[in-house]
Formats: structure tokens, C-alpha cells, sequence
């Protein structure tokens, strides 16, 4: 994604032995974004702290902190890329959405929120069904 910060470093939770991890890390290197590797040892019990669980309710690795900077890019776009909904946009929509199912608040991150309710507003956007009780949101057709 070109408009992806490439001024404050990402921060990246992960363990150096783990192929999952190391994924970030190539897609990070070739992106050539900056980044602080935290290094998380899985047999510490390090991924069961209440701090990272704070991160991560699924306790896995990898994490990456994306949030803040998602926040700094929509201060300034309407769209991850570009001024239309692109498959960037449905790449992050799905799961920000419900990110209050997954103890995520969203409260601090304002232009988030903007951006969801913008998304939302798209012909065709429809929203998740929430916890499987709720009916989805009603599909717009073209405008
Ligand atoms: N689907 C996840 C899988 C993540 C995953 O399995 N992470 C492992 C390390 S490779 C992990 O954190 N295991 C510890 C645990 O599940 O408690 C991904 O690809 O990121």
C-alpha cells in the first residue's frame, strides 16, 4: 500500500523463531517501512500478560500496531488509497467494524470512526452480522 507511514516505525510483537512472524518482517522489509521489533518469548508465558493480552485478546503472535497509524493516515484521506473505496479499505473495514466485539474501543481514534461511517455510507457496504444475532446491515444498492 503506498500511503502507508513511512515516518514513526511500526512496532512489531513477535518471536524470531515463528514463520508467522516472520512474515511481517518480510512484508515490512521489502515495503522498506521502518519498524521496532519487540521480541516475545512464547515459553515465558509472555504472550499471557495482561498487557499484551490488552493488545491481543487471542494471545498469539504476531501483533502489529497498526492502530495509531491508522488514525495519523485518516486525519488527512477519506480512503486508504486514494479519494474511493478500494479492496485496502475492505482489507481493514471488516474487522475494525467489530472491533468493539474483540475489546477494541475505538473512542480514542476519531478519524477511524470517521472512516467507518464513510465506508459505511458506500453503495454495497454492508456491515457484519454481529455475534450471529443480529440481521447484517441492508445491502445499498448502485447509487
Ligand atoms: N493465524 C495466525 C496464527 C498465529 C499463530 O499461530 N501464532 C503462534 C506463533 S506462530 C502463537 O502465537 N502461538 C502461541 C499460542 O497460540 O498460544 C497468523 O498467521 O498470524
Amino acid at each position: 500500500m503506498p500511503t502507508l507511514s513511512r515516518q514513526a516505525p511500526y512496532q512489531v510483537f513477535g518471536t524470531s523463531a515463528s514463520g508467522n512472524c516472520h512474515k511481517v518482517r518480510l512484508a515490512l522489509d521489502l515495503l522498506g517501512l521502518p519498524y521496532c521489533w519487540n521480541e516475545i518469548d512464547l515459553m515465558q508465558g509472555q504472550t499471557r500478560t495482561p498487557q499484551f493480552l490488552a493488545m491481543n485478546p487471542n494471545g498469539q503472535l504476531p501483533v502489529l500496531g497498526i492502530d495509531a497509524q491508522m488514525e495519523r493516515h485518516l486525519k488527512d484521506a477519506e480512503f486508504f488509497v486514494g479519494s474511493r473505496l478500494t479492496i485496502a479499505d475492505l482489507a481493514l473495514f471488516a474487522y475494525t467494524h467489530r472491533a468493539d466485539e474483540g475489546g477494541f474501543d475505538l473512542q480514542r481514534y476519531p478519524a477511524v470512526r470517521e472512516w467507518l461511517a464513510r465506508c459505511e455510507r458506500q453503495p454495497g457496504v454492508t456491515s457484519m452480522l454481529r455475534g450471529g444475532a443480529e440481521p447484517a446491515g441492508p445491502a445499498r444498492g448502485p447509487a
